[in-house]
């Protein structure tokens, strides 16, 4: 099925650096096709996974654990990286020097599918718009893949035994930074805004590395660009790429756009199709160009505009992300548990436009609340705190915007829709990590979730 034979491995000497979910799932895949693998990871044995290491171990992949001496990387024959490793490491760069080939994983997969391929990237809302088309494509009975940097890598599916019609795959810049033939069918850019500056040596790097998800793409392929956003309105695609551009009002030269409460799309630029977005439950300007982007692509592969409605009626969210829990005595519930910073949390105070009563609290990461009180003043009719954080947040929501106290999330939750009017939204977004309570933010959302449906039960 999986056309293989772009990459002879039999026998090569590959090394994998990183450990992570990349490392693991490459290491493995690259053994299975007979390379004699070699990891090598900067963690201690002790800090990784030991079911991990363990797996590692019965496949015959050496392991190297704890530094990464350069003495491996120079007797590989290729080198896979992980995308979180940077890529002036020293004994990555003396390899590089004396003409091993570097790949990420994301090149080495892409190599190996002959599936199309729809890409998305941005700062903001990947995650979402990958997990929103993997839907609309389900719904119009296709069989897709979704992986990539929303969790699973992927060469998954190149290891996997079913083939897809399609696959949906969120690239972040890490990934683009080792590409070199990857090429979708779509390209979707959805906003670009300073983020990993540590990693890059300034924006307009960042900013080329993002732009490199088109830079194979030929006529006949397709990208989508948000014209709201400054920087990509302005770019130029490969020629010959049919492009499509979407921001929120209507525009010359826009694709789609919101007008009259609707959203219009026209891929000719001749009559529009319209779609409600009366049922779609996430919030904010972002999700709505977020909304835009993946009703063009859908159009682009040829979707029916009732599937296509149909999806912005079901989709709830991913999990844990302004997730749409549910809905009664005309009150909206939102889990943003993971808002595990005050940055994400303002984020999530700011995409409402109706009075909220917000959930927040939990491990104290050092953060300054400042923020996070301004972001709530005005659009937080009042607040619940609970965790360890709880007098910290108290201390500096005082005399701006009203709070009470919570023992646990049950609690949190029952006090919530009790100071909420019909109209409000009840919003978990805790500006702390979770491990004061929870085992991590999958379980705080959890938690949340089921002291929601108890509530909503009587
Ligand atoms: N490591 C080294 N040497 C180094 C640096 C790291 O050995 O110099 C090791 C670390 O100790 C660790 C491993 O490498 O054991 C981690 O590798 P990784 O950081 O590449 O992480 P993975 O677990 O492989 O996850 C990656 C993405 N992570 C990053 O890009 C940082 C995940 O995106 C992605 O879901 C996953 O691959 C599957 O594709 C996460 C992310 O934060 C969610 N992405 C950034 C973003 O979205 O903004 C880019």
């Amino acid at each position: 099925m999986h056309n293989f034979h772009k990459i002879e491995l039999h026998n090569r000497k590959v090394l994998v650096v990183g450990l992570g979910i990349t490392g693991l799932y490459a290491a493995r895949w690259l053994a299975k096709q007979g390379a004699v693998v070699t990891v090598s990871e900067a963690r201690s044995e002790t800090e990784l996974n030991s079911t991990t290491c363990k797996e590692v171990r019965k496949l015959g992949i050496a392991l190297e654990t704890g530094r990464h001496q350069e003495a491996t990387f120079l007797k590989s024959e290729m080198i896979v990286l992980s995308p979180g490793v940077p890529h002036d490491m020293g004994p990555l760069q003396a390899a590089k020097k004396t003409g091993i080939p570097v790949t990420g994983e994301l090149e080495l997969a892409s190599r190996l599918i002959d599936t199309p391929m729809i890409a998305v990237t941005g700062t903001n809302g990947k995650s979402t718009v990958t997990a929103l088309l993997g839907s609309l494509l389900k719904n119009a009975n296709l069989k897709v893949f979704v992986g990539g940097n929303i969790g699973t890598p992927l060469i998954a599916y190149v290891e996997g035994e079913e083939k897809a019609d399609y696959v949906v795959v969120e690239v972040s810049s890490f990934q683009l930074d080792t590409i070199e033939t990857f090429c979708p069918l779509i390209s979707l850019l959805l906003n670009i805004s300073p983020d990993h500056l540590d990693r890059y040596a300034s924006y307009e790097d960042y900013t080329q590395s993002k732009l490199r998800i088109f830079m194979n793409q030929k006529p006949g392929q397709h990208v989508i660009l948000n014209d709201d956003d400054e920087t990509l309105a302005s770019v130029i695609p490969p020629s010959g790429v049919s492009v499509f551009r979407f921001g929120v009002k209507r525009k010359e030269g826009r694709h789609a756009y919101v007008q009259d409460k609707e959203i219009r799309a026209s891929l000719s630029g001749g009559e529009h199709i319209s779609f409600s977005f009366k049922s779609f439950r996430l919030p904010g300007k972002h999700n709505m160009e977020n909304l835009l982007a993946v009703v063009l692509a859908g159009l682009i592969l040829g979707i029916e505009p009732s599937v296509i409605q149909q999806t912005i009626g079901d989709f709830k969210g991913l999990p844990n992300r302004l997730e749409h829990v549910a809905e009664f005595g005309g009150v909206e519930f939102y889990n943003d548990s993971k808002a595990t910073n005050v940055d994400a949390a303002v984020r999530a105070i700011t995409s409402f436009d109706r009075p909220l009563i917000l959930i927040a609290g939990g491990r104290h990461k050092g953060a300054d609340y400042a923020r996070l009180v301004k972001a709530a003043r005005g659009g937080v009719r009042k607040a619940i705190f609970l965790g360890e954080s709880r007098e910290l947040l108290a201390s500096s929501f005082e005399g701006v915007v009203p709070f009470l106290m919570a023992e646990d999330m049950d609690e949190a939750v029952s006090i919530a829709f009790s100071q909420a009017d019909r109209g409000d939204a009840v919003l978990l977004a805790p500006a702390c990590s979770s491990f004061d309570m929870f085992s991590d933010y999958a379980h705080r959302g959890m938690v949340f979730r089921s002291a929601v449906e108890r509530l909503s039960h009587g």
